[in-house]
């Protein structure tokens, strides 16, 4: 068997996507997910003008030479576009390897260690009324895990909080807009946002809060502790994870579980993390990691230091990586949970998809393969559209982590 052609698809239904598709001789084709938020075109490019030639010819069946080749091959290793254009090729390879063998992809993984996927739900307000409301709209769809975000008074914009009262997407139209961020406002303002919430809906609901990466270590130990009481599921990057050795501070002060990885792309990113139990929950994905052959091996290592998984899910992965994240964590003993962040029905009309959503839990459906797939028809209604993440700033207009 040969891969024949390789093709890059950039859509945007509702927001920006990278696919590739790569076919073969024997008729049979798979995808996989490309989209890098803000970066998508370096992605694109990485793939049509220097991986895709590389695959014409190779035999899709050899899934771990290939991705050597692309890693070891480059020279150049890691690095967050390399290593999505390498988790693209992957998806698309075990898309195929699935449909070849007429099997489902969890099943060439080890097949199936519980009966579906648990998976958290965002629910962010302007502020804690309007997050308690939708808290407990996303209670009543049947979700057991929410993740709540609040608008912070005095900051006029917040992280997870969209400005219109529409539904929330990080990305935005046109060129990067920018942010304001006061650590004070909203270290003070977050333990009521909890305490509220245990107070209306008890103690049942998991709980989990993001921090997005802008709290030093003592600060971050800090907010773990006032959470306490409230029992968080997990407090998600409490600070920027270049420095690993930093989590150590938080971890000697709290209780409160501590889950990183959405911007990593390397196992030894998370190395030190896993090995020294600095962490609870490594956030890695399929997509941004490498593909599910690289996170196969960071979910085994991780199983040795009582670290569980919790993919990054949010809406700038295209479906294909949430069937592939579906696949993976049926797959793995030390799932812990599953990111999801609902698409925009144009979205779901453009990959098609057979895994579906019932009482908390997500099912990747029995399709062979990966079980998703891309209407290149309705994918052409949507060209590219510029978008990107904002930048933040704090209150006297120092650059900040966004
Ligand atoms: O900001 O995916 O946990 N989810 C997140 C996301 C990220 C975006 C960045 O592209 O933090 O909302
Ligand atoms: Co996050």
């Amino acid at each position: 068997m040969k891969i024949t052609k390789g093709k890059v698809i950039v859509c945007s239904p509702g927001r920006n996507f990278i696919t590739i598709k790569l076919e073969t001789d024997e008729g049979v084709y798979g995808i996989g997910d490309a989209t890098l938020n803000g970066r998508e075109l370096s992605v694109a490019s990485y793939l049509e003008d220097h991986v895709i030639p590389c695959l014409i010819g190779k035999d899709p069946s050899n899934i771990e030479d290939i991705w050597q080749y692309l890693y070891r091959g480059a020279y150049w290793r890691r690095g967050p576009v390399t290593m999505t254009a390498i988790a693209a090729v992957d998806m698309a390879l075990w898309d195929i390897k699935g449909k070849v063998l007429n099997t489902p992809v969890y099943n060439l993984l080890g097949g199936k260690c519980r009966k579906g996927v648990m998976v958290y739900s965002h629910a962010n307000g302007k502020d804690i009324e309007h997050t308690l409301d939708e808290v407990g709209k996303h209670l009543d769809m049947g979700y057991k895990a929410v993740r709540a975000q609040c608008g912070i008074p005095g900051v006029p914009t917040t992280y997870g909080v969209p400005k219109d009262g529409g539904k929330y997407e990080p990305a935005e139209k046109g060129l990067p807009s920018e942010h304001a961020w006061s650590t004070e406002k909203y270290m003070r303002h977050v333990p009521e946002l909890f305490k509220r919430i245990r107070e209306v809906y008890g103690d049942e609901p998991l709980l989990l809060h993001d921090c997005h990466h802008r709290l030093t270590p003592i600060e971050a130990a800090r907010v773990g502790r006032d959470l306490e009481p409230y029992r968080l599921f997990w407090m998600e990057d409490p600070v920027p994870a270049e420095l690993q050795e930093g989590f150590r501070l938080i971890r000697e002060h709290t209780t409160t579980p501590i889950a990183v990885g959405e911007v990593f792309n390397s196992i030894y990113d998370a190395e030190r993390l896993i090995k020294e139990q600095l962490i609870d929950y490594i956030r890695m994905t399929t997509l941004h990691a490498g593909g599910i052959s690289h996170m196969k091996k960071v979910a085994s290592f991780a199983e040795l230091y009582h670290v569980q998984t919790g993919s990054h899910g949010a809406t700038d992965l295209s479906p294909v990586t949430m069937a592939a994240a579906l696949h993976f964590d049926m797959s793995i003993t030390n799932f812990g949970i599953q990111e999801h962040m609902a698409h925009t029905d144009e979205t779901d009309e453009v990959f098609p998809h057979a895994y579906s959503f019932n009482e908390g839990y997500f099912y990747p459906g029995d399709e062979p393969g990966l079980g998703v797939d891309i209407d290149e028809k309705l994918a052409a209604k949507y060209p590219y559209d510029p978008a990107y993440l904002p930048v933040n700033r704090k209150e006297d207009g120092t650059l900040f982590h966004w």
